[in-house]
């Protein structure tokens, strides 16, 4: 195991780290090893109470950062983006340390992460709003006010970049924020608070609280000064904070939730580059990836041939020590193995032909062999719920009609890919497939400048690109009486 400094493990409150009201702290642990990393402070509602009164008196009307010029937020998110490239091995180290994910993935994600908050940075003092010609003697145009303070809760998938998605457009946009990193990685959220700092952020204008859902994420959804919660997890959880953020006071919400994605591949497709492609969207990231395409439909002619070669694929993916040259680590946490272990036994005892792994790797650590299931049919549990592992189940197609129809069977609606030659083909799949990301000979292509977000149990709102700054602003109208003449 790499030594990786660890150099803050308290809640980040008002520019100040401080302990939890209670004193609790709860483990970290080493999905490499099941060691326990460190301890963390653990905060419920008593802390997340003070972390919103410091982001509430932070957006005060005459406060340092409200009167702040807008280009003046995006020169400091500029120079907190300097500071993170500055800090760039490290942080991608204790990623690695804290979620298990290989270094050289989670380096080139800090460098990812850094062209989002750049590209909203820019955008800082470019958020407009109309002039309108209404009816009447009037002037009317529109401002495009923040928000106010914001709730945001972090998944564990990707902790760096799911951190940064939230925080550079609610910070362009002038809001405060209070962020909850989830519970199996809180160290990045902890060592990139303290480079808001040091880049010069005002008091309580980023605060992190670091704990778990039912308490510390649950304060935050249901306290009547928060305006906003933006939150990434699994669809059972968008429910709950849903249906809180409604009860108490119509906070506005943005729920980024699963998937169960269907990539497409045509019989005139090239099947090397169209195996390699589908194999990078089920394995990227051990499989935890929330557009992972688990659903690799392949027209018939191609489909044994395909079949082979997504097969000799899995079985080359290199698994072991994240901190090694190798291509996936251990799964998140024991809970998560077990949960994926469930679904590989479904998949054996539904009847679907397991063609690659299905095995733990080793007894230490959460490792699981890249697996791939063939023949699986779209009633089976591995073809309908999300996995969230390194699954890939491959079902066989006839015709274009009979599958659109059959990837737009879910409750979901994440991501689609699809892969062929012809454009018509192509253009008729992006047409009709229902998915908030729809690619074609490609995946997983997601820029700074692209909205993401779900359809249908997916999700609400999205994020990155105008969209996504688009979620921190209200919009008032200004209507202002005028003689005739000034008109
Ligand atoms: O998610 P949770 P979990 C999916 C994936 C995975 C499943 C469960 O299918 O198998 O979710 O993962 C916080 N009020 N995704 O259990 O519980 C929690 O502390 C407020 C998809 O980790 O949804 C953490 O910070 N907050 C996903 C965050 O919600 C609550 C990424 C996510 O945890 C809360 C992760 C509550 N009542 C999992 N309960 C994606 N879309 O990428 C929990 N949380």
């Amino acid at each position: 195991m790499a030594q990786v400094e660890i150099k803050y493990t308290k809640l980040f409150i008002n520019n100040e780290w401080v302990d939890a009201v209670s004193k609790k702290t709860f483990t970290t642990i080493s999905p490499q090893d099941e060691t326990v990393i460190t301890e963390v402070a653990e905060a419920d509602k008593a802390d997340v109470d003070i972390a919103v009164a410091a982001a509430k008196k932070a957006f005060h009307r005459y406060s340092q950062w409200r009167t702040m010029n807008a280009s003046q937020r995006g020169r400091l998110l500029l120079k907190l983006a300097d500071i993170i490239e500055r800090d760039a091995n490290y942080l991608a180290e204790l990623e690695t340390l804290d979620c298990g994910k290989p270094v050289k993935q989670a380096r080139l994600e800090v460098f990812w992460s850094l062209g989002i908050l750049r590209y909203y940075a820019g955008k800082a003092d470019k958020i407009l709003g109309n002039t309108i010609p209404a009816d009447g003697d009037v002037l009317s145009f529109t401002l495009k006010e923040p928000v106010g303070v914001c709730g945001q809760i972090l998944p564990w998938n990707y902790p760096i970049p799911m951190l940064i998605w939230k925080i550079s457009p609610a910070l362009a946009a002038g809001c405060t924020v209070v962020v909850k990193p989830a519970e199996q990685t809180p160290l990045t959220a902890l060592a990139i608070a303290a480079l808001t700092r040091e880049a010069g952020f005002p008091d309580g204008v980023i605060n992190v609280v670091t704990g778990f859902g039912p308490t510390a994420g649950s304060a935050l959804t249901c306290h009547p000064d928060v305006d906003k919660i933006a939150f990434t997890g699994s669809t059972e959880v968008g429910h709950i904070v849903m249906t809180s953020a409604s009860a108490v006071n119509l906070k506005r919400v943005t729920l980024e939730l699963g998937g169960k994605s269907p990539l497409v591949i045509f019989n005139d497709a090239d099947v090397e580059k169209a195996a390699e492609i589908a194999h990078k969207a089920a394995f990227a990231n051990a499989g935890q990836c929330c557009i992972a395409a688990t659903r690799t439909f392949v027209q018939s002619g191609i489909y044994d041939k395909f079949v082979s070669k997504a097969s000799e694929l899995a079985k080359n993916r290199t698994v072991g020590n994240p901190f090694d040259d190798i291509q996936q680590g251990p799964q998140i946490d024991k809970e998560m193995l077990e949960k994926i272990f469930k679904f590989i036994d479904a998949g054996k005892k539904g009847g679907a032909k397991c063609v690659a792994g299905g095995e733990r790797l080793g007894k230490i650590g959460y490792f699981i062999q890249p697996t791939v299931f063939a023949d699986v049919l779209d009633d089976m549990k591995i073809a309908k719920e999300e996995i969230f592992g390194p699954v890939q189940s491959i079902l066989k197609f006839e015709t274009f009609e009979e599958v659109v129809d059959r990837a737009n069977d879910s409750n979901y609606g994440l991501g689609a890919g699809v892969i062929t030659n012809d454009i018509n083909i192509a253009l008729a799949f992006v047409k009709h497939v229902h998915a908030g990301s729809t690619w074609v000979n490609t995946y997983e292509h997601i820029t700074p400048q692209t909205p993401f977000g779900g359809f249908k149990e997916s999700g609400i709102g999205r994020e990155l690109g105008e969209e996504g700054i688009l979620q921190y602003v209200e919009n008032k109208t200004v209507t202002i009486n005028l003689p005739k003449q000034c008109l």
